[in-house]
């Protein structure tokens, strides 16, 4: 009976146009990307900038279980940005998220490494994050989180991806970023590709509206919410 409920819920959302990323509990839809290359196309075409951020390629089998949460290996659905690389090394890589207004409750961020061809996934990657950069980042240009505004949230690795049809990769905690709207990837290195890096899809969430209830009721959030009201009336 769940089954069918969330099969059903699926084709409704199918339906009206919304991706099965918008099924995932707590992701923020909207957002927009920019970084050191284009990929195969301009936004939003085929292996553009946008293939990793609406959804595409996913299929989310139960929005309750995560592993059921998978990305396929279609280049269409995907960005790999194009460069010069040596042993691993993505001098210049970089890519920005902007999520389309300044969050204060930002949970996690769901990765999907590149499933195309393996060696052109993320490797190593610093996560820096922004209200208001100084310094706007222009796709097909160079970019250096030194430039202003940007704080490091930390250093990590992005797992290779185990191929086509497979659940996410990596997630990360960004219950740590007390406020952002930007959040960028100093791309460090890859799988070994001498000409690709990139990934296949990145889910941003806050947390659900049960859990953000709770919260703002520990906090004594919604006390006073209610009292305003009341005097209000
Ligand atoms: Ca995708």
């Amino acid at each position: 009976m769940k089954r069918c409920i969330v099969c059903a819920a699926a084709a409704l959302f199918a339906l009206a146009g919304v991706s099965q990323g918008d099924l995932i509990p707590g992701a923020i839809t909207g957002v927009t990307g920019k970084a050191f290359h284009r990929g195969d196309n301009n936004d939003p075409g085929d292996g553009s900038l946008s293939r990793m951020l609406d959804g595409s390629g996913l299929t989310v089998g139960n929005p309750g279980l995560p592993g059921t949460w998978t990305h396929n290996n279609r280049w269409q659905d995907n960005w790999q940005g194009s460069g010069s690389f040596t042993g691993g090394a993505t001098p210049g890589a970089w890519f920005v998220a902007d999520l389309g207004q300044i969050y204060i409750d930002l949970d996690k961020m769901w990765m999907w490494n590149v499933r195309e061809v393996l060696d052109r996934g993320m490797k190593s990657f610093s996560v820096y994050y922004a209200d208001s950069p100084t310094v706007t980042p222009v796709t097909n240009s160079a970019y250096s989180f030194a430039s202003g505004g940007w704080a490091l949230l930390g250093n990590y690795t992005l797992p290779q991806s185990t191929g086509n049809n497979t659940p996410f990769d990596g997630l990360l905690d960004l219950t740590g970023i007390p406020e952002a709207r930007y959040i960028g990837l100093d791309i460090q290195s890859n799988y070994g590709s001498t000409f690709r890096v990139g990934l296949a899809e990145l889910e941003f969430t806050t947390p659900e509206p049960a859990t953000l209830t709770a919260l703002l009721l520990a906090a004594g959030g919604m006390g006073s919410y209610l009292r305003r009201r009341r005097r209000a009336a």
